[in-house]
């Protein structure tokens, strides 16, 4: 027997992006393990990833072309050969591409995070094409918008350094599920003597273990910055040597700041007076003992109307108590903005003929079902998806699948298994997966360029996303040389080797290594240097003025709230939010067994108030709805959502509900305020107990 160790990247849309070693036992994969020396992923995977083999091997893995033969969304399948395959997709799309090339779309995200087998020749083959691009907004957009504006770009506290903080506020993320390696560095910290604040409306698994949990209302978070700020200035916990040297224009931050009382900020966000102003005198006070206080902001915040904003207002605090001089403190979005990748040569770009029109992926459900129109352009006709799972996570999903049930829509879905989208396909063709393909990495919460190496064969007629691309473009013509390179050629030009950050990148000794840090300061802003227009913190914004917004750190309430929406409360009063679930990665897991035997089945955590009147019991099988659908789950009664709010941890495969839906059957498509993201957490519904 034959027992090699391969070196590998967890694939998963995490920020952990973690290190790893696969066991091959005669060309088996029989363990997936944490690389013990890679600094973040220090040996230890998550559940999930642990169990990547057993995904893999999964005996419902796609192993071969598929066409329809049943109606769309029923799921019946006949296997093809690939041959029948490439040639139907091509027979299809050739007319298309001749006559309106931007009615084919690609719908693409992050079921791989890998720079090779993510956007590189499928990017490639779209723009020869002059297909309509795709805006990739579903997860990130509002967020990064509202900080690149203030800091200016995605890049922020180094995590290796979160242990050494003192002050740790984990404000909308929920780390111990999703980002599990700076969870273990915020234990540190807490040994270490930090104290750790969770901010989020719903005691996660993660709030439940910090020393103290704000939960304030959803989507209020813009606001509480506000008040924070308002009580830093006014009780003068600040760092007026920083903010004059490094930030641009505190005196109209400080007039806007002035609005935003105590008790004005406790009203907006649901929470006590007391709250607000301990929170500001223990970051602003410790920060000004020169202690290190640093935020872990995540996306939870941002899934709202006011989400860019959101973000925006907590970045700013940094600036203002100084907390960026140290290593330790300061904020932490994303580290995506830190790797010098070379994008544009991996998509080749310079392929386009002209600029296409742009299709949101989060409005995918109205634009399907779009006829051709001087403003839209012609109506979709191809959509070709890959890395994504649209019928599962997209919002307003009653929508997306009527968009995926029209009869004239060519429909081509490259998965691992037969998910809800892959059902709605005309043709399904197999893709490898991370132990199959090769590929580099970047990651959005550490600062560590990476490489995987394939471990074992395809599985059955499985082929790389890139392999599948390049047959599809030789079978379309395109004699591009570009549509010739290997995924290691691709892998060599993945970073910029002239770039300060990646000096000395080599792909070759990178897949023999596993990782190479980037040449980073561990305080990144510690003598200001901002990647804004102006090198400073800009609180005030002049870019967001041309953009039609406010300069000014601002708060927009939800479009779907209590206090903002009274109307509609009346018939939906309650608040939802459908964050991710331990045991699953967005839809991916859903179908490991095991995986799905952890999260049981579809619930709805409600505080008791709020089945008292409605006559709900533990346990209790519950309808929740609004005017865009409904779903079903079994309710949790518990204090851990607060009164007002209810959880559906997500996101479910629909075929593997009771009901077949999701939590997106009730989200909606309304668009945050910058990045022109979605606002899955801004969602107002009813529940109601049903006959069991
Ligand atoms: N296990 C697991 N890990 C994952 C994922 C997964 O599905 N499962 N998904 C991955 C992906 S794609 C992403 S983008 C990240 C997301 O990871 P995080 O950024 O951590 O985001 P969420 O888990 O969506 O939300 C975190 C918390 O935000 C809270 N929240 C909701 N609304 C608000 C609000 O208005 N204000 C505040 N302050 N908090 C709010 C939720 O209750 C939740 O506890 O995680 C990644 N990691
Ligand atoms: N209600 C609600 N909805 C949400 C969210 C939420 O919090 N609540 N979160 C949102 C967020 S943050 C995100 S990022 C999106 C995520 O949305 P998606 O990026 O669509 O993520 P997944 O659901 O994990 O689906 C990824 C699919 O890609 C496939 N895949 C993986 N690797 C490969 C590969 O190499 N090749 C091919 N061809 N396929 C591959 C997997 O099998 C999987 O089915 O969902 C969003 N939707
Ligand atoms: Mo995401």
């Amino acid at each position: 027997m034959t027992i090699t160790q391969v070196r590998a990247a967890c694939p998963l849309d995490c920020p952990d992006t973690c290190a790893l070693l696969v066991t091959v036992e005669d060309g088996v994969a029989t363990a997936v393990k944490g690389d013990p020396d890679h600094p973040t992923t220090a040996g230890a995977l998550c559940t999930k990833v642990s169990r990547y083999a057993e995904r893999t091997y999964h005996e419902d893995r796609l192993l071969y072309p598929l066409k329809r033969v049943g109606k769309k969304g029923e799921g019946k399948f006949e296997r093809i050969s690939w041959d029948e395959a490439l040639d139907t997709i091509a027979a299809r799309l050739k007319p298309i591409a001749a006559r309106a090339p931007e009615a084919i779309l690609p719908y693409s995200y992050c079921g791989t995070m890998g720079l090779i087998q993510g956007e590189s020749m499928s990017s490639r083959f779209f723009n020869q094409i002059g297909a309509s691009l795709l805006d990739r907004t579903i997860c990130a957009m509002a967020g990064a918008t509202g900080y690149k504006y203030t800091i200016g770009g995605s890049v922020g506290t180094d995590m290796e350094q979160f242990q050494h903080s003192k002050l740790l506020i984990i404000w909308g993320g929920n780390p111990i599920a999703s980002n599990l390696h700076f969870w273990m560095r915020a234990q540190e910290a807490k040994r270490n003597g930090a104290k750790l604040i969770a901010i989020d409306p719903y005691r996660s698994l993660t709030a439940e273990k910090c020393h103290q949990h704000i939960a304030l209302l959803p989507g209020t978070d813009a606001a509480l910055a506000l008040g924070l700020m308002h009580v830093l200035i006014k009780e003068d916990l600040l760092d007026h040597e920083y903010i004059a040297s490094y930030t641009l224009g505190f005196e109209q931050l400080k007039e806007r700041a002035a609005e935003w009382t105590p008790e004005r900020t406790a009203a907006t966000c649901g929470i006590s007076v007391d709250e607000v102003v301990d929170l500001a005198r223990l970051y602003g006070g410790m920060a000004k003992a020169g202690e290190p206080v640093a935020i872990r902001t995540n996306y939870g915040v941002q899934r709202v109307r006011g989400g860019g904003m959101a973000v925006r207002n907590i970045a700013c605090l940094p600036a203002l108590v100084g907390a960026w001089r140290h290593p330790a403190g300061g904020v932490q979005l994303s580290s995506s903005g830190s790797f010098p990748t070379n994008k544009l040569k991996l998509q080749r770009t310079d392929l386009l003929k002209k600029l296409p029109r742009t299709i949101n992926m989060s409005t995918i459900g109205d634009d399907l079902l779009r006829p051709a129109s001087p403003e839209f352009g012609p109506a979709i006709e191809a959509v070709i998806v890959y890395n994504s799972n649209p019928l599962a996570v997209a919002p307003d999903s009653d929508k997306v699948m009527r968009g995926f049930l029209r009869e004239d829509l060519f429909t081509v879905v490259l998965e691992h298994f037969q998910t809800d989208t892959a059902d709605y396909a005309d043709i399904v063709l197999p893709a490898t997966t991370q132990l199959e393909h090769l590929d580099a990495h970047t990651s959005y919460g550490h600062l560590y360029m990476m490489a995987n190496n394939p471990a074992i064969a395809p599985m059955g007629e499985a082929k790389a996303n890139t392999e599948i691309f390049r047959l599809l473009a030789a079978r379309m013509g395109f004699d591009d040389p570009c549509f010739k390179e290997s995924d290691d050629a691709l892998a060599a030009i993945a970073f910029n080797a002239q770039d300060a950050r990646a000096v000395g990148f080599d792909w070759d000794a990178l897949k023999r290594k596993g990782w190479q840090r980037l040449n980073m300061p561990a305080a990144p802003f510690a003598h200001g240097g901002f990647l804004t227009p102006s090198g400073k913190c800009e609180f005030y914004s002049a870019r967001m003025k041309e953009d039609g917004l406010d300069p000014l750190p601002a708060y927009l309430p939800p479009y779907e709230s209590v206090a903002s929406n009274p109307e509609l409360a009346a018939r939906y009063p309650l608040a939802m939010i459908s964050p991710p679930a331990r045991n699953f990665l967005n839809s991916t897991f859903v179908n490991v067994k095991s995986l799905r035997a952890s999260e049981g089945e579809p619930h709805l955590d409600i505080h008791p108030h709020d089945c008292a009147s409605r006559g709900i019991a533990d346990g209790d099988m519950v309808r929740i709805f609004n005017d865009r659908g409904s779903f079903i789950a079994k309710a949790r009664v518990t204090d851990k959502a607060r009164a007002g709010l209810v959880v559906g941890l997500s996101v479910w495969w629909k075929k593997l509900a009771k009901d077949g839906k999701n939590a997106n059957e009730v989200t909606s498509q309304q668009l945050t305020d910058m990045g022109r993201a979605p606002t899955f957490y801004d969602t107002l519904v009813q529940v109601e107990r049903v006959a069991a």
